[in-house]
């Protein structure tokens, strides 16, 4: 009938700028950096980069706090050096997609210290401002609007005593949200993504953009026990007049417009059905959507500090209702690892004895679906958590915030350092491991967060090298979908559910079947009847074939089952 979008065979990689490549010797990752190592990502066959923000910013939860939303913070480099990047990548035939973070800006974004000069102030509604709670002084504990926690600990509310009133902030005090309900801000944020879009950029990556639309009530959230803040996560995902917002988005940003664009929204709390809404190409909206269910079965709804072990069985059931969801309508896009996950080698693989194993089949479980893969960088070499023992090495406003209010509330300092080794956000921010020299060639300086002492072994010279190179099979990976329809458009079936320890699947397409099987466990598995002796090998991530019944630990093969 139609052709299927670009961005089916498509895979993107993720940049974030801070921890990629440092080419000024200040120890912070830079678009100087970047541009070193184009020739790397295009090697790697990578079709687009989204780059994690780089705009003007103080940097509070770097740069997801903006603070001017047209330039480039001097941190990162120039306006040339963006514009000489974004040609270096076009005439290597990437894209470029910026982060669009628009939920909320910086505090020192211009349009709020107008805001909170006055409560007359033009700009006042730019933002959610409210009075204190009914029978309470403004300003004293209990006084807040409602009962929200915002995300990084602490009240979702600050006030402002100038102004006597309180203002909404779903992260850090340093991110007030912005009030979508006001159609200057929307229309203000578009001739941005216009701006943007003339520059020459190939879309948006739009951080918790399901979180836009609010219930106007800003009703209290209910409060588990124990817990000092409600939840007012009902309230603000997936809010009454999101897909409004994003349908006029795409008209007023989109319209009219020729080209290979690509938009992904981050949505957390989003299900199938809410994805199939942003996602379904006659509503519109989003071309596809970061869900959270999979990287949160590993842990208790909303308290990523109390986690256990990923059972497999829960990840297919998961995985399966994503494939099936958004089978014939919508899209899925991949992801294991980004700059907010742990390392996924560490988190569900065996980054000991079975690095490379274990990050090989992780890739082919991914790529092998259908959707979009995303590659976090240094995931494409096998890079690891972080292994930090002290708290002076964290950096991330999340695990510090953590670390305070959990040991201030009688967690000893122990419990809540191997919380953080296991969960915090600084693990996939350490240096990007490029060789075995100084800073593991990520830097002259002092690298602003400490570089992972296993770069000596783990970096991507020495993975390049190698006869086992984690950067080669994912390369492989790549041009299957470049190459393959099975790949890009083929159905999903999955295969034996509730084993604990096999995942398998089989994709089709017209006449060709493929069957991927992988082995998650540090011991020999033999394979189910009907899955041993299925076809020739396409891709595994053993060098020898090996026994047709029996995996090895962590193997990975990819069958033609035709
Ligand atoms: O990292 C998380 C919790 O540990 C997530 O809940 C995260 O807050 C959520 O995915 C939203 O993330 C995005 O917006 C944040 C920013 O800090 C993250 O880096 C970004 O990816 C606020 O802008």
């Amino acid at each position: 009938p139609h052709q299927p979008a670009w961005w089916t065979s498509a895979v993107v990689y993720q940049i974030y700028p801070r921890s990629f490549a440092d080419g000024t010797g200040d120890g912070i990752g830079d678009l100087r950096g970047i541009l070193a190592h184009v020739d790397y990502l295009q090697d790697l066959g990578v079709d687009v980069i989204w780059l994690s923000p780089v705009h003007e910013s103080p940097q509070r939860d770097n740069g997801y706090d903006i603070s001017n939303y047209r330039r480039i913070d001097r941190l990162f480099g120039t306006e040339e050096d963006f514009d000489e990047l974004l040609g270096q990548l076009h005439v290597r035939g990437m894209k470029l997609v910026m982060d669009l973070v628009v939920n909320h800006t910086s505090s020192e974004h211009p349009a709020f210290k107008e805001a909170r000069s006055s409560r007359e102030n033009p700009l006042r509604d730019y933002f959610w401002w409210r009075d204190a709670r009914p029978g309470f002084e403004p300003g004293e504990p209990g006084a807040e609007p409602n009962n929200w926690g915002a995300h990084f600990g602490g009240s979702a509310w600050t006030f402002e005593p100038a102004t006597q009133q309180y203002y909404l902030h779903l992260f850090t005090p340093h991110q007030p949200d912005l009030n979508w309900e006001n159609p200057k801000v929307r229309h203000e944020v578009y001739e941005t993504m216009r701006w943007w879009l003339d520059r020459g950029v190939d879309g948006f990556r739009m951080d918790v953009i399901n979180f836009i639309s609010k219930d106007l009530a800003l009703p209290d959230g209910l409060m588990e026990r124990g817990s000092i803040w409600g939840d007012g996560s009902p309230y603000f995902t997936n809010g009454p007049r999101i897909h409004e917002f994003l349908q006029e988005m795409r008209r007023e940003v989109f319209g009219g417009r020729d080209g290979d664009f690509l938009t992904v929204g981050e949505t957390p709390g989003a299900t199938v059905d809410q994805a199939l809404l942003y996602t379904d190409p006659y509503r519109a909206e989003l071309d596809m959507v970061f869900q959270f269910e999979h990287v949160s079965l590993d842990q208790d709804p909303g308290r990523k500090w109390n986690y256990r072990p990923l059972s497999l069985p829960d990840l297919k059931t998961s995985w399966n209702r994503w494939q099936r969801g958004l089978a014939d309508r919508g899209w899925n896009s991949l992801y294991l690892s980004n700059h907010d996950q742990p390392r996924h080698v560490s988190r569900f693989g065996n980054d000991g004895a079975y690095r490379y194993e274990s990050a090989t089949l992780w890739a082919t479980l991914l790529h092998l679906q259908r959707g979009t893969p995303y590659v976090y960088q240094g995931e494409e070499i096998g890079m690891t958590n972080a292994g930090f023992t002290s708290i002076d090495q964290y950096r991330d406003v999340e695990s510090l915030n953590f670390y305070a209010e959990a040991t201030a509330g009688g967690m000893s300092s122990e419990d809540a350092l191997e919380a953080l080794r296991a969960m915090s956000r600084d693990n996939p921010r350490t240096p990007m491991q490029w060789t075995a020299g100084p800073n593991a060639g990520f830097s002259d300086g002092e690298p602003w967060i400490q570089v992972n002492p296993n770069y000596v072994d783990v970096n991507a010279e020495s993975d390049r090298a190698a006869g086992k190179s984690v950067f080669g099979y994912y390369r492989s990976l790549i041009q299957l979908r470049h190459t393959q329809d099975v790949v890009a458009l083929g159905d999903f079936h999955m295969e034996a559910p509730e084993h604990p320890h096999l995942f398998a699947f089989r994709r089709r397409l017209d006449e060709t079947e493929w069957l991927v099987v992988a082995n998650v466990s540090d011991a020999d598995l033999e394979l189910p009847l009907g899955m041993a002796s299925s076809g020739p090998l396409i891709l595994g991530n053993y060098a020898d074939a090996g026994d047709p019944e029996v995996l090895r630990p962590w193997e990975a093969r990819v069958l033609d089952a035709s």
